[in-house]
């Protein structure tokens, strides 16, 4: 038996372990696929615990979330479930010290890298904004900090000034066009982060990482079933929810495209997106109406300067599975700020409609 096979037996799981697959294209945790003799299949991931680095208080949070919503809702599918323990614990810590966790699997759903249509990004949008509109109601200051200052815009831009200094492999000095394009959108794109301090902005409890691939769509009837990957769940602003969708649905080409000039903002996803975000999730106040475009912008912008510090430090945070690798992410997500400025009316036009 493999490892990941013999971790789950660890697992109050229905039946033995008989197949287990890496599956998923996440960059932080890794994820199995795992089939039992009673026929249920699980998902097992090792949680990357150099990120997470209090992965009690992140089960915690996912357990009391989960758990508020499944209150909610008559469809177990509508919602994660966590496997626990034969010890009845959230978690399971192994021999070499890694943390691991199991969900039932969502049979019969659909998992997307893209958009195939604006119908999926429009119900991708029910899925987060719905997320977002059954935890109004959860108290907050119950959540753990999982990762202090995730969306903090003004400490990602210490951490790259830092990280510049350090230089450790010598690479800042061959991005210096990617720099002088962080600095000149630094004002702007910290806009978010000083309104939520003024509470200018209202604190929600927010998902904080709404990639698309972060959805599960029915795989029959292409409808929202739930969304997953709820590590960085944390108070927040909804702008990042709605702008970290917006980064990654809304786009023409790969994240990770090597030809950064394939990536362009469409307007029918943003539309799609924006549409389907608030049917599910009224009440923004006028103010959150207004910088939906900014949140887009600011989410855009962030993940281009994580990548960006993240090749210069050696690419140990996302990765990379080439030479480059990150920096190809930055470069294409600088690009779809670019078009973002340039399609600044056409967006602010597209939501004032929609707001009426
Ligand atoms: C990471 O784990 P994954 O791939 O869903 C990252 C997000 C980035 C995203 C970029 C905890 O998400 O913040 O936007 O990569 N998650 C964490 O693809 O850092
Ligand atoms: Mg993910």
């Amino acid at each position: 038996m493999n490892e990941p096979m013999a971790i789950l037996s660890a697992f109050a799981v229905c039946g033995e372990p008989v197949s287990c697959h890496r599956t998923g294209e996440g960059h932080i945790n890794c994820t199995y696929l795992v089939s039992c003799s009673s026929g249920r299949r699980y998902i097992l991931q090792r949680i990357n615990t150099s990120v997470f680095k209090d992965p009690v208080g992140l089960m915690n949070n996912i357990q009391a979330v989960t758990s508020h919503i499944a209150a909610k809702i008559r469809d177990p599918r509508r919602v994660l479930h966590i496997v626990e323990t034969r010890g009845g614990r959230l978690f399971y810590t192994s021999e070499d010290g890694s943390a691991w966790r199991v969900f039932d699997y969502v049979e019969g759903s659909l998992c997307l890298q893209a958009p195939e249509s604006t119908a999926d990004l429009y119900e991708s949008a029910v899925a987060f904004g719905t997320f977002q509109q059954q935890l109004l109601d959860f108290p907050a200051s119950q959540l753990s900090e999982t990762i202090p200052n995730f969306h903090n815009t003004p400490d990602r831009y210490r951490i790259f000034r830092e990280t510049v200094r350090r230089d450790p492999l010598g690479r800042a000095s061959a991005v210096q066009a990617e720099t002088e394009f962080v600095l000149r959108c630094e004002e702007k794109a910290c806009r978010i982060t000083k309104l939520l301090e003024q509470n200018e902005l209202p604190l929600r409890v927010t998902h904080n990482d709404t990639k698309l691939n972060n959805v599960l769509l029915d795989a029959r009837t292409r409808k929202a079933l739930c969304v997953v990957d709820l590590d960085t769940v944390m108070p927040g602003s909804l702008l990042f929810d709605y702008g970290d969708a917006i980064r990654s649905g809304a786009a023409t080409g790969r994240e990770d495209d090597r030809d950064c000039e394939s990536v362009s903002l469409r307007l029918d996803m943003f539309r799609a997106f924006t549409e389907g975000f608030l049917h599910a999730c009224p009440g923004l106040t006028p103010l959150e109406k207004q910088l939906l475009p900014l949140g887009a912008y600011t989410m855009t912008l962030e993940c281009g300067l994580r990548f960006l510090t993240d090749h210069i430090d050696g690419d140990r945070y996302f990765g990379a599975s080439r030479e480059g690798h990150n920096l190809d992410r930055c470069r294409t997500q600088f690009k779809l700020v670019s078009d973002m400025e340039n399609n600044w009316q056409q967006m602010e036009d597209i939501v004032k409609e929609l707001c009426l």
